[in-house]
């Protein structure tokens, strides 16, 4: 046998979960089909839930996340004049942690080296073999050149475009999917945040985003049209925008300045069932997809990546397979929750072209109700931080 475990795809899931069997003792391949530089080059998630802290914190990956993440006590959720501070600390006990999914992957990356993982990039065409057999295989290319791989599990950890999830027979695959009719629009610059904490904006000119990355470094998003294209937007209009939806206070204090990034990313829900196949297991974006509002993503890739690490290590090393037959419902029931959560947070904080005056007035009122409930800001907190593993 080549390997242990085979794991597609070297974003967040792949590299987590590698670096948690490796340091159980069980021996990983990695395959990726981007160049490294490429991989950490992508901005996308920017908040961690504490299970994932403290995730990273058992895979040893942690010491400069404590040094240069910042734990937050709190966010706030506005229209235009209606402000409402949200205190995970006071209502939970527990806080998030402001750290770039671009860093987690870099750190995770340099683990990995120093443990010395076969990890290789550029692979193309892979294709996983044999699921019902006493080994699964792997065929890849590289550098033009057909390989193949054996081991004893598959891990799809190779996001919503990958190869893992196609490979159920989609009769025996169940979809479930919502698409968003806008999309967001974001810019990383190097100015400082506009505000201590996390601003959620529900504007009548539509939803948007103040977020940070470090004391020089701010991250802002806007929700736009899907038919817009990063193209038609320069930094003068989206910052002109952006004041014209934050509220007034904050945009008369906040800095602008060049962006050093922009994207826009379709919004969209999404869940594949089930996450196993014989010796496979989807994880994290090959799985399921969540909208950005409830900053969700790279939080369940992880919490997938805890329940499959303890199964595999279970499987692996004392022949107990109870936990990789579970692996599926387990992960589910936990994925199902923050679906839920991230599609009302989008509900409740989007302008959807062509609703009606009803609709509107929703929106103002379960800011409202979140302005007067200690019970409904702690519900937002609760899921916010996190629910349980
Ligand atoms: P990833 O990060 O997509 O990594 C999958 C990796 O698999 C590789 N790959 C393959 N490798 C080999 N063979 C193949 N056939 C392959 N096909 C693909 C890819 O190159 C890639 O390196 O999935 P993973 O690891 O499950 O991690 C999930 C998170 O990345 C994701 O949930 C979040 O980033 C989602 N997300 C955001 N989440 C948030 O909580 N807040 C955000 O602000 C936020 N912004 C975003 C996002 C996702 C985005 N995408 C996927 C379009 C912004 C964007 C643009
Ligand atoms: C981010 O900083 O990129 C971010 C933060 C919170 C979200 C989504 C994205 O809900």
């Amino acid at each position: 046998m080549d390997t242990q475990v085979a794991i597609i795809g070297g974003g967040p899931s792949g590299l987590l979960l590698s670096q948690l069997l490796n340091r159980a003792g069980i021996d990983t391949v990695m395959l990726e089909r981007a160049t490294r530089s490429h991989v950490l080059s992508r901005i996308r998630a920017g908040i961690l839930e504490w299970g994932t802290v403290e995730l990273l914190r058992q895979t040893g990956v942690d010491a400069r996340m404590e040094a240069e993440g910042f734990p937050h006590d709190g966010c706030y959720m506005t229209d235009e004049d209606l402000m409402v501070h949200i205190d995970f600390k006071a209502l939970t006990g527990k806080q998030v942690m402001v750290y770039g999914q671009t860093e987690v992957t870099a750190d995770l990356y340099a683990a990995q080296d120093a443990m010395g993982t076969t990890i290789i990039h550029e692979v193309e065409d892979v294709q996983i073999l044999d699921l019902d057999q006493a080994k699964a295989a792997v065929e890849y290319t590289v550098k033009g050149e057909r390989r193949r791989l054996t081991c004893a599990y598959v891990a799809g950890c190779d996001g919503f475009h990958g190869v893992s999830r196609k490979t159920i027979p989609a009769e025996k695959r169940r979809e479930f999917e919502r698409v968003y009719p806008f999309g967001w629009l974001g810019i990383l610059s190097e100015t400082p945040p506009c505000n201590d904490e996390l601003i959620y904006c529900n504007s009548p000119r539509g939803f948007a985003l103040a977020s940070m990355r470090n004391a020089h470094l701010s991250r802002y998003y806007l929700q736009v049209p899907l038919t817009d294209k990063v193209e038609d937007w320069s930094d003068e209009a989206f910052w002109s925008e952006l004041k014209r939806r934050l509220p007034s206070a904050t945009a008369a204090a906040m800095e602008t300045g060049p962006s050093i990034e922009k994207s826009i990313a379709p919004l969209r829900s999404f869940v594949s069932e089930p996450l196993r196949w014989g010796r496979l297991f989807l994880v994290g974006d090959a799985a399921h997809i969540v909208p950005p509002t409830g900053a969700k993503g790279l939080n369940l890739a992880a919490s997938d990546v805890h329940y499959l690490h303890e199964a595999l290590v279970a499987a692996l090393k004392s022949g107990d397979e109870s936990g990789i037959d579970g692996y599926s419902e387990k992960a589910l029931a936990r994925i199902w929750k923050a679906m839920r959560f991230s599609w009302s947070m989008t509900t409740m904080m989007h302008r959807f072209d062509g609703e009606d005056a009803f609709a509107e007035a929703m929106r103002r009122a379960t800011l409202e109700h979140l302005a007067a409930s200690e019970t409904a800001r702690r519900e937002l907190a609760e899921n916010y931080i996190g629910l349980p593993y």
